[in-house]
């Protein structure tokens, strides 16, 4: 490894489920075959990194952890056969996927992040709060020259999460879309990768200040989910004849969501359940199901096209991420402000403070 390259690097790890995550110098290790080693300049914090230090849902992490998936950086060493995918500089970003086998049904069909064998950033491996990391090189993604690097990362997970989740309603330009979560860190992105894609969107949160970005991306209506009295009645009213949109993200990480998209949501409409609660399931009345047609299709983040894809359309400008930049140590005020609801569009970790 070049000389540039230290022998320790700062990290946020947390040494088990529930604990809490402290600063400290980790070791730099050597990429092996196929890995690359990425020096990460910002890391995006998302709501799933809260999930996985808590352990509040029935899938847990390895411990001890360093959380994170939301990396961008620069490639500093390559390990044996590496350069096939990318070269010294390369400016990559780290996604919630670390590797997938590649040989599979399901990453032959483009839905890798279904694959068995498939390893996650900040879950099963080591993520992007730490300012060196290892990555399998196939799915490192390369983010374009023009797009900064601060601005990049949470498109790694909350932009590619949303992006595929709109392209599973599969919607017409001119239907309506509701988002549900709309002014935390996925639904600013779905809003705006909505309104790109030519749909009237319908979004869901709370607050003064997650209206007002709501509202700069062009959005129908904004319907406040707590002082609304009867949310469902006021999505239906939103949409253009009443009937309710032809289908919702839910990006919220809160279960009443779920219950009230299935009830404001037309006839034939689709729920893309994107938002991952603790103990939340989705009820379906089987005669109601049948009645209106209404449809429900899960989406789990995005496969490596998706990524390239998502950071395409920001790099033309059409999609800006919403962020405020802190330092990696603000990390425990980070969750905190998360869990208390009070970050508009997302939090972006400088790590080199
Ligand atoms: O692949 C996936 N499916 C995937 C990928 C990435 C993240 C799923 N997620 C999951 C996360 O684990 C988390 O459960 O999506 C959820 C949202 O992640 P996030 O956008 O990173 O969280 P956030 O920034 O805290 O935003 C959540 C928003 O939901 C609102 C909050 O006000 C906040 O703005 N919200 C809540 I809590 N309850 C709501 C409700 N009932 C609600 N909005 C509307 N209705
Ligand atoms: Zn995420």
């Amino acid at each position: 490894m070049s000389s540039q390259i230290p022998q320790n690097h700062k990290a946020a790890v947390a040494e088990k489920e529930g604990g809490s995550v402290n600063i400290v110098d980790v070791p730099t290790a050597k990429p092996g075959k196929g890995e690359i080693l990425v020096q990460l300049k910002y890391s995006g914090v998302c709501h799933t990194d809260s999930h996985a230090l808590i352990g509040d849902w029935p899938a847990h992490a390895s411990f001890p952890l360093i959380g994170g998936h939301e990396g961008a950086g620069t490639v500093v060493a390559l390990g044996e056969g590496a350069d096939k995918y990318h070269q010294i500089g390369d400016p990559v970003g780290l996604k919630w996927l670390y590797s997938s086998c590649l040989n599979c049904d399901f990453c032959a069909a483009g839905t890798e992040p279904n694959c068995q064998k498939a390893e996650c950033h900040g879950f099963t491996k080591n993520g992007t709060f730490q300012q060196y990391a290892i990555t399998d090189a196939s799915h490192a993604t390369p983010i374009p020259k023009g797009l900064p690097l601060d601005a990049a990362a949470p498109l790694l997970c909350a932009g590619v999460t949303v992006y595929k989740a709109i392209k599973v309603a599969n919607l017409k330009p001119g239907q309506t879309l509701a988002i549900s979560g709309a002014g935390g860190g996925l639904g600013h992105l779905a809003c705006q990768y909505a309104r790109a894609a030519g749909l009237k969107v319908i979004a869901i949160d709370t607050g003064d200040e997650k209206k007002k970005l709501c509202d700069s991306y062009g959005v129908s209506a904004f319907v406040d989910f707590a002082a609304e009295k009867d949310l469902v009645a006021a999505v239906k009213a939103a949409s253009e004849d009443g009937l309710g949109p032809h289908a919702a993200v839910v990006a919220a990480s809160g279960a009443k969501a779920y219950e009230q998209a299935l009830e404001y949501l037309r006839p034939t409409g689709v729920l893309v359940p994107v938002g991952l609660p603790p103990n939340a399931t989705i009820k379906m009345d089987v005669f109601w199901s049948v009645f209106y047609s209404k449809q429900v299709r899960p989406s789990y983040v995005g496969n490596r096209e998706d990524a390239k894809e998502c950071l395409q359309i920001a790099d033309e400008g059409k999609v800006k991420v919403q962020y405020k930049v802190k330092g990696l140590s603000e990390l425990p005020q980070v969750y905190d402000d998360m869990h208390h609801g009070r970050i508009a569009g997302r939090i972006v970790l400088d790590l080199a403070r």
